[in-house]
């Protein structure tokens, strides 16, 4: 069933599907540029879809998914409202990055500023034919605030995120692909089907390991080496612990469980 969340109403659509969440940015008009309510349209609906899903899905309604932010209301915030407002998309990204489920984006047309911090915050992102990527930061005089510098540097190296910042380049799926800001590259018109498929089989590991994953990862690459290999053997042995996982591994040594696949399926 399809509805709104609370107050926020027409900013994001919200669909439990099973066990995935579906969270639809629904300013299409204003290509889902992200204004302050639209954050916390946001962040009503990763709240609830971390309380009743087991995966989640984030995509644009109309062409594009996300401009980023949205300028209009940026342009008139004295220096203090603007530090609050990008610390609130911190912590609400964060809600994404380092909850309890794991999400997707689905990303077509426009992934821009604000727009691809918010796809940085999500474990996975799928992108169609259509979608392009920019940061158009500095031709905007302004820079990136929704944990881009992070999150986006992480992922495809400060060099190229600078480059992007730098000199206006903008990127295709594939492209971005190449330089580990996509995941999977969808057939066009696909990338919603896709990251659904994705954020179903996601939502059939056991609920720890997701949680573990999702949080210890980008923690442990924080870490030295060491501090790292030290909590990792700490949360691989909490994760063995569980009743669940002590029931997939009884499943798979009584022959009940699913085989790995080798690709393509033989
Ligand atoms: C907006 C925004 C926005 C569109 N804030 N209103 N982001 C940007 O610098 C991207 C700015 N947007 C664009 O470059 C283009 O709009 C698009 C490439 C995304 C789409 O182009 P197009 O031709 O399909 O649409 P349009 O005609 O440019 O825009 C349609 C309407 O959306 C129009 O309003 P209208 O009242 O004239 O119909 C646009 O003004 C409006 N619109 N994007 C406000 N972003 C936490 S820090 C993050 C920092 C950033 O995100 S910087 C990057 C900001």
């Amino acid at each position: 069933m399809s509805q709104s969340t609370g107050e926020a109403e027409s900013l994001v659509t919200y669909e439990l599907r099973g066990t995935v969440a579906l969270i639809g940015l629904n300013r299409p008009a204003k290509r889902n540029a992200i204004s302050d309510r639209f954050v916390e349209a946001i962040a009503d609906a990763v709240t609830r879809a971390s309380s009743e899903a087991k995966a989640g899905v984030i995509f644009g309604h109309g062409p594009h998914f996300c401009a980023g932010l949205d300028l209009s209301e940026h342009s008139e915030k004295p220096l203090f409202e603007a530090v609050k407002g990008s610390r609130r998309w911190h912590a609400v990204f964060d809600l994404i990055e380092r909850g309890t489920i794991p999400f997707v984006s689905a990303l077509t047309g426009a992934t821009v500023g604000g727009g691809f911090e918010l796809a940085a915050s999500t474990q996975i992102r799928v992108a169609d034919g259509t979608a392009f990527f920019a940061l158009p930061e500095g031709q905007r005089g302004i820079f990136v605030g929704g944990g881009g510098s992070v999150r986006i540097a992480r992922l495809i190296g400060p060099a190229r995120m600078g480059d992007m910042m730098l000199t206006g380049r903008v990127l295709n799926a594939t492209g971005m692909e190449a330089w580990g800001g996509v995941t999977y590259v969808a057939e066009d018109g696909k990338a919603l089907d896709k990251a659904v498929e994705i954020a179903e089989r996601m939502a059939q590991n056991a609920e720890f390991t997701n949680y573990a994953i999702i949080n210890a990862l980008p923690r442990i690459a924080d870490m030295s080496s060491e501090d790292g290999l030290f909590t990792e053997s700490m949360v691989a042995s909490l994760a063995t612990m569980t009743d669940d996982a002590k029931a997939r591994l009884r499943d798979f040594l009584e022959k009940r469980a699913a085989k790995v696949q080798a690709p393509g399926g033989s």
